[in-house]
């Protein structure tokens, strides 16, 4: 038997034909999003999504050098799988940050090779567009070359309403003043029959797939996620990247798709068990088939854990995200391993060459900045810029 069809093999004739169609760039349909995850094995799914992977990026890895600003875990919103937020009530438990404060956060890394600033955090009903605008403006001002990436369609949404201003004016409001491009945050899972079980109150998936196609057409690049392994179907989850592949055919502006992992510490589905890691290696290796249009797939390790996120790059994910230094309190407050997420550039760059991944730094836009590959870092690892 030829290697290329040893590889691929199978007895199962509905896993046969998706295959083929995977090898002849075809589209997979909705059902035979749910048949691979019904019937497809690790090893089966996975050895395709890495055939995917590599057709499209060789063995090219990326990651950027990030931090992220959560502006306050206040919230007027409850959803239960979140372990970060506090109500409005209760603000004592939790933290609101000034405009001076964000700022001397950003001013932490003047002279430091950082270029992007990831911005989210929980609905407070006293920061408004004009409080975010200014922020924005006053990072751009101190530091023009640093991206800002910030806001999910759950707090641009509520802005928006508060503000009385349409989506495009706010949008276009935000992006004056130093708006850059939309995280993926806030997707969960968009089919009502889940959603209303977990995020019953915040921007439905219309919502949030509208504020996204608004923002692509104002010229601005987005992220997508899916909260995934809690209470939803497999079928939920192909209706999630379904909605968000058709977004695609119409835009073409998301970057990236990034499955999150529920996880379950110290919120309001705590009985709810966490998937374990062939479901999710599973699930990256059929997002990678399935997403045929989205250019990127990231594993974000501060929920995944790093070395599970290194086990990604084997199952078709070809990002895992940036050296964070310890800015963000979302996972570690839902019970992640990484309680303290940072990783230096050298510490990424092993990460990556250690399973055979050619590592590069790119910008938010995955322009390349720096290619790792030929680059040796025990030479190197007293370069400041590494760290
Ligand atoms: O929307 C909250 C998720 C998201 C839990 O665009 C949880 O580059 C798992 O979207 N278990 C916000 N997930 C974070 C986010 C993100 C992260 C990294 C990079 C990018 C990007 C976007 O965090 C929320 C929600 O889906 N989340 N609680 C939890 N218990
Ligand atoms: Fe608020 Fe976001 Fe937490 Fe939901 S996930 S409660 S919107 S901070």
């Amino acid at each position: 038997m030829p290697v290329e069809e040893l590889v691929f093999y199978t007895s199962d004739e509905q896993l046969k034909s998706i295959g083929k169609k995977v090898l002849n760039n075809e589209r997979l349909s909705f059902e035979d999003g749910v048949t691979l995850f019904e019937k497809g094995s690790l090893s089966f799914v996975g050895t395709l999504a890495n055939w995917v992977r590599e057709q499209k990026h060789g063995n090219s890895t990326y990651f950027n050098r990030n931090f992220h600003i959560e502006p306050t875990n206040i919230c007027v919103f409850s959803c239960n799988f979140c372990s970060y937020s506090r109500l409005y009530a209760h603000r004592e438990e939790g933290w609101e940050l000034s405009v001076d404060d964000m700022l001397n956060i950003v001013k932490k890394y003047d002279g430091q090779p950082v270029t992007e600033v990831h911005i989210v955090g929980g609905v407070h009903p006293k920061m408004d567009l004009k409080f975010f605008a200014k922020l924005l403006k006053a990072i751009k001002e101190h530091r023009p070359d640093l991206h800002i990436k910030g806001f999910t369609p759950v707090e641009l949404d509520y802005m928006f309403r508060k503000g009385k201003v349409g989506i495009e004016e706010g949008l276009q409001m935000l992006k004056d003043a130093g708006l850059q491009s939309l995280p993926g945050g806030g997707a969960e899972i968009f089919h009502p029959e889940i959603r209303q079980q977990i995020c019953d109150d915040k921007v439905d998936a219309e919502g949030w797939l509208n504020i996204h196609r608004a923002a692509h057409k104002l010229g601005m690049h987005s992220n997508a996620t899916m909260l995934y392994g809690h209470i939803e179907s497999f079928w939920h989850r192909v209706d999630h990247m379904e909605r968000l592949r058709q977004l695609q055919d119409e835009t073409k502006g998301f970057n990236t798709f990034i499955p999150l992992k529920f996880r379950n510490g110290d919120n309001a589905m705590s009985n709810v068990p966490e998937s374990n890691v062939v479901e999710d290696m599973r699930m990256y290796a059929i997002a990678r088939l399935y997403m045929d249009n989205f250019p990127h797939l990231k594993a974000y390790w501060p929920m995944l854990g790093r070395q599970n996120a290194q086990l990604t790059l084997s199952f078709g994910v070809n990002d895992i995200d940036g050296t964070i230094d310890d800015s963000t309190k979302i996972y570690s407050m839902a019970g992640s391993e990484e309680q303290t997420p940072a990783m230096s550039t050298v510490e990424l760059v092993n990460l990556i060459k250690q399973v055979k991944r050619e590592p590069i730094e790119r910008d938010t836009l995955y322009n390349v900045i720096t290619n790792y590959n030929n680059v040796d870092l025990k030479e190197s690892v007293t370069d400041p810029l590494l760290n």
